[in-house]
């Protein structure tokens, strides 16, 4: 069967293209291609016409004056050598109209030829084969990839980097320790070579149904979220083929030009945090190179009329949006208050400060806010900059933006005073109307909501124990003992939470009710799905205060993990930690390598590996280096002190 003739617009008969039968779908889609192409030459061409004569053509005042001979008459008159009181219009008349006549000419002469000029073309373009277009085609698409290319391995400019202090060894003396160490590293290769057989490339793994998992955070692509947050884990463990198979993954597969929606928080925690901490460790610069890559993805988010990012945004539109359950539409305060160290970075190592001042735009915007008991409420509205729900909490939806408070201090060697301001205000706040003593002596962090104390405190808030201890020194009024036994006291609880299930697996959120304490009651709250804040919070106050229970309570965790998680597939969290037996969710979450193993391993290593006067750990545990830019400004900016 034969398809109609196309005519081009000079009239030369095109030679009907062979396209097949039109019961063959493709053929179809080839032949709907084709057609689709010469209407785009057609319409080039005329939008060439309308390009030149919205440019080149005189005004349409100017054609009424010609058309009508009355120039004289009609354009205002201004005395030549005494100033225009209308400047721009001018009489025109003797040598000058001759000009005028002269330019409009050359004017009308241009536009013909551009016009004959497109219409060449098209026809030029309509004379050709299905197979020359085709190759026109790829060599268009081969330059645009290549320029992308080139952009993407453009070289960054030269930085000073900080010195890779402390990155391997941490050989505990004692033998007992050691092997308690040597157990997590067993545990980590359990992990990651279960991942590698049956996960590899997939965001988690299903150590059950053994394949790949992942969740809306990470959005529909394969982008290998647990390669990206176990790398400074299997970096600091030693695992050098694990390292470098990782390594050769993210060189080769690991593309953010992706239709996918992520969640901002999510990627920059784990992918740049992860990718940040790769770099430093290694000093390979792919790492580097991908995370700068990744983060000009992310860059749209943030443009809303606050400039407080969207929770989450299409790497490849560029389009954001919120969370539907997010309090009327808003942001959330523990999402796009956790971009600080990151960002950071990003502008030292790039030299581009748009990243620095992303962060620091939303920092300004917060301490501008009224805020209801001196406490930030969870939600806060990007279109209107007005917060939402009055929610304060430490745990899921609040804290790590407190944690990046405190890190952003430290991460710049203690001189950025305003982060510190803003860590001690809300702290203070926080004691003053979240920290309760319960019945029984435990000291927990309630949540605030709708006007009243919820005396109620999840897992997630188990990590102010570790933040209060890391932030003890500077704080005010010289309370550095205070916070730290604050610290130990949340470290207790969250204990406690462990200590009073069945698997010795902490709830995800537990209650302080009359007799009820550190116990969750709904159902909803009892499953452990391998959470590192409890464990994270052992770690600083072991390295804080030497004491050696925090190691007794790691090791308890260590063990609990691995009687109730460990399957021959993986770990999977569980959905009850009161029951006697595991029920498990089949889900290795990344942040157990990333986070949970690490803190973990960290806690059996001597104090040498990953010092603290070093390194801050982000929100993902992702160790980056303390940025001493005393005798450097970030990029010649100093206000990033
Ligand atoms: C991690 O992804 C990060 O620690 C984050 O800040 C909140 N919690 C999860 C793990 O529980």
């Amino acid at each position: 069967m034969t398809t109609p003739a196309l005519l081009p617009l000079s009239g030369r008969r095109i030679p009907p293209l062979n396209l097949g039968p039109p019961s063959f779908p493709h053929h179809r889609a080839t032949l709907r291609l084709s057609e689709k192409f010469i209407l785009l030459l057609i319409l080039s061409a005329f939008i060439t016409l309308c390009f030149g004569a919205f440019f080149f053509l005189p005004d349409s005042s100017k054609h009424k004056r010609f058309d009508l001979g009355l120039e004289d008459v009609l354009i205002p008159h201004v005395d030549a050598g005494k100033g225009a009181k209308n400047p721009g219009v001018f009489l025109i008349h003797g040598p000058d109209e001759h000009r005028h006549r002269e330019e409009e000419e050359r004017l009308r002469n241009k536009i013909r030829a551009d016009h004959e000029k497109a219409l060449e073309e098209a026809k030029e373009k309509l004379r050709k084969s299905r197979e020359e277009i085709r190759a026109e085609i790829q060599t268009e698409k081969n330059k645009v990839a290549q320029a992308m290319k080139t952009k993407e391995t453009r070289v960054l400019p030269p930085v000073p980097v900080p010195q890779r202090v402390g990155v391997s060894g941490g050989d505990p003396e004692d033998m007992e320790i050691k092997k308690k160490r040597d157990k997590i590293k067993e545990m980590m290769k359990h992990a990651w070579d279960n991942y590698r057989t049956y996960g590899w490339g997939h965001n988690e793994l299903r150590p059950i149904a053994r394949k790949g998992h992942s969740t809306n955070i990470f959005g529909s692509s394969q982008m290998g979220a647990t390669i990206v947050d176990a790398l400074d884990t299997l970096y600091i463990m030693g695992l050098h083929d694990e390292f470098m198979d990782g390594q050769r993954w993210i060189e080769e597969n690991l593309d953010f030009s992706v239709n996918s929606e992520v969640s901002v928080f999510e990627v920059n925690i784990r992918f740049i945090g992860g990718l940040l901490a790769a770099y430093y460790l290694s000093g390979e610069e792919i790492f580097k190179t991908k995370a700068v890559q990744l983060a000009e993805k992310l860059l749209p988010a943030f443009n809303t009329p606050t400039g407080i990012p969207w929770a989450m945004v299409n790497l490849k539109s560029g389009v954001g949006r919120n969370w539907g359950w997010a309090s009327a539409g808003s942001s959330i305060l523990a999402e796009f208050g956790t971009l600080h160290m990151e960002f950071v970075h990003l502008s030292y190592l790039t030299g581009d400060l748009t990243y620095y001042n992303k962060v620091m735009h939303i920092r300004k915007l917060l301490q501008k806010m009224e805020r209801p008991n001196g406490l930030y409420p969870n939600y806060l509205n990007p279109r209107t900059g007005r917060w939402g729900q009055y929610h304060t909490s430490v745990g899921g939806l609040g804290d790590s933006f407190y944690e990046y408070l405190l890190k952003a201090w430290l991460m710049s060697d203690k001189t950025d005073h305003e982060a510190r301001r803003m860590y001690d205000d809300a702290v203070e706040a926080i004691e003053k109307h979240l920290i309760k003593k319960s019945r029984g002596g435990l000291v927990f962090i309630g949540e605030w909501k709708n006007g009243h104390l919820e005396r109620k405190m999840g897992h997630l808030a188990c990590f102010a124990g570790g933040m209060f201890a890391l932030g003890a020194d500077g704080s005010r009024k010289d309370k550095a003992g205070h916070y730290l036994e604050l610290g130990a006291e949340i470290a207790r609880t969250c204990h406690e939470s462990y200590d009073r299930t069945a698997l010795k697996l902490g709830p995800e959120s537990f209650k302080f009710d009359g007799a009820v304490e550190a116990v969750a009651v709904r159902q909803a709250e009892k499953y452990y799905i391998l959470r590192p804040e409890v464990i994270e919070t052992y770690w600083y106050l072991w390295r804080f205060t030497h004491d050696p229970r925090y190691r007794q309570w790691g090791w308890e965790a260590a063990l609990a993990i691995e009687k109730s998680c460990r399957v021959s597939g993986g770990f999977s969290g569980v959905k009850d930690v009161y029951a006697p037996t595991p029920v498990h969710d089949d889900v290795q979450q990344s942040f157990f390598l990333a986070e949970t193993l690490k803190y973990l391993y960290l806690l059996f290593s001597g104090d040498d590996l990953l010092p603290l006067d070093h390194w801050v750990f982000n929100t993902e545990a992702h160790p980056l280096p303390v940025l001493r830019l005393a005798n450097s400004t970030l990029s010649g900016n100093p206000a990033v002190r």
